[in-house]
């Protein structure tokens, strides 16, 4: 489960990716410095995984990763192969994901491939590369659909039909995955892996300065516009910055902070936000004294496949379970008073685990 953070060559990705993985990988002055994806995994902060961890003490206390893969910067043409073109989308194409960083802060000594900052107008230029990469996925359907249309067959016909609507749409500039879709066009557009298609959100990468006086940055505001209209979370920070406050001291964080009047690094709210955007729900296990661990899953697994995301001998082997949800082990204080409860519950393999559900899984070894 990946998130891929695309952007304009030095919008500041690499540093951004840095800061979120601690990870010592080059953020140099000049284009293309990231070649090859760099994927880092970072912990997803959790509440309920801390209070389950306060209480079982366990030697091992271990949160939900999620992975950020730093994609180099694409380029306009990128789909007709200009600069690294290609292999950027196909990096793009494997990720779940989408965080796309647009620059705000000026440097002199840093190039803007496009002369000026304009942000919306830098999100329109790489958007209208996967734009014109859908497109190329479209037309490439679309052959084989024709041939198919001389079977006759109804169905064909129908999907020729959601080829042109999606066609026109994206023609016209609306990604995918913000075009109003029947439950045919959804699922040819599943099965076609479009990169409009995947979520997104915003990172406004900002200097310290521009952090104090967002009100007053008007491309800020225009930006602020777009994200809303399309539903998208947008986060404002300093990748420089974020980077320096990991090796400071709590204490001195919190002053540095403060300063620019900020709560809490910015990149605590970036992950938040993925692992939202990643629209995954947690589960939980309790293993003795040795480990409690929160579990990414997609929304609708079967327990049987939760288990199988421990360790594939749970799902193999499987038999049942004991489930008790967070929200009920919380307020009957712990498995004793849930179990009195009556809030413990054995489940088959083919229940559907839910959002915060503490789950023991009985198995054959
Ligand atoms: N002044 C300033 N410089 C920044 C900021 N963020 C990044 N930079 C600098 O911009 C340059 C490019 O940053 P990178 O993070 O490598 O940019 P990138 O988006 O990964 O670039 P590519 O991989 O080439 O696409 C580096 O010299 C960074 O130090 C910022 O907020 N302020
Ligand atoms: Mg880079």
């Amino acid at each position: 489960m990946e998130l891929g953070i695309i952007g304009l060559p030095n919008s500041g990705k690499s540093t951004l990716f840095n800061a979120l993985t601690e990870a010592g990988i080059s953020a140099d002055n000049y284009p293309f410095c990231t070649i090859e994806p760099n994927i880092g995994v970072v912990n997803v902060e959790d509440n309920r995984l801390e209070k389950l961890c306060q209480e079982y003490n366990p030697e091992d206390c271990t949160p939900a990763p999620i992975k950020f893969v730093d994609i180099a910067g694409l380029v306009e043409g990128a789909s007709k192969g200009e600069g690294l073109g290609n292999k950027f989308l196909s990096h793009i194409r494997e990720v779940e994901a989408i965080i796309h960083v647009v620059r705000f802060f000026e440097d002199e000594n840093v190039a803007h491939v496009s002369g000026d900052i304009d942000p919306v107008q830098d999100i329109k230029i790489i958007e209208n590369e996967l734009i014109e990469a859908d497109l190329e996925t479209l037309r490439r359907r679309q052959e084989k659909t024709e041939k198919m249309l001389k079977t006759g067959e109804d169905k064909y016909k129908e999907e020729m039909k959601i080829i042109k609507k999606i066609e026109q749409a994206l023609e016209s500039g609306i990604p995918v995955r913000l075009q109003k879709l029947n439950d045919n066009a959804r699922r040819l557009a599943n099965e076609l892996f479009f990169l409009t298609d995947k979520p997104v959100l915003y990172v406004a990468n900002m200097s310290e300065q521009q952090l104090t006086e967002l009100n007053n940055i008007e491309n800020f505001q225009s930006l602020k516009n777009k994200a809303e209209n399309e539903e998208a979370e947008l986060i404002e920070l300093s990748a420089v910055f974020e980077l320096e406050l990991i090796d400071l001291e709590t204490d001195e964080k919190e002053i540095f902070l403060n300063e620019l009047g900020l709560e809490e690094p910015g990149l605590k709210k970036l992950i938040q936000a993925g692992y939202e955007l990643l629209d995954l729900i947690t589960f939980y296990t309790v293993a003795g004294g040795r480990e409690v661990r929160a579990t990414p899953i997609p929304e609708g697994t079967e327990i049987i496949k939760a288990a199988g995301k421990i360790h594939s001998s749970m799902e193999e082997g499987f038999i049942r379970a004991e489930v008790v949800n967070f929200k009920d082990w919380d307020s009957f204080d712990g498995m004793a008073g849930a179990r009195d409860a009556g809030k413990v519950r054995i489940e088959g393999k083919d229940y559907i685990v839910e959002d915060g559900d503490i789950c023991h899984f009985r198995f054959k070894d």
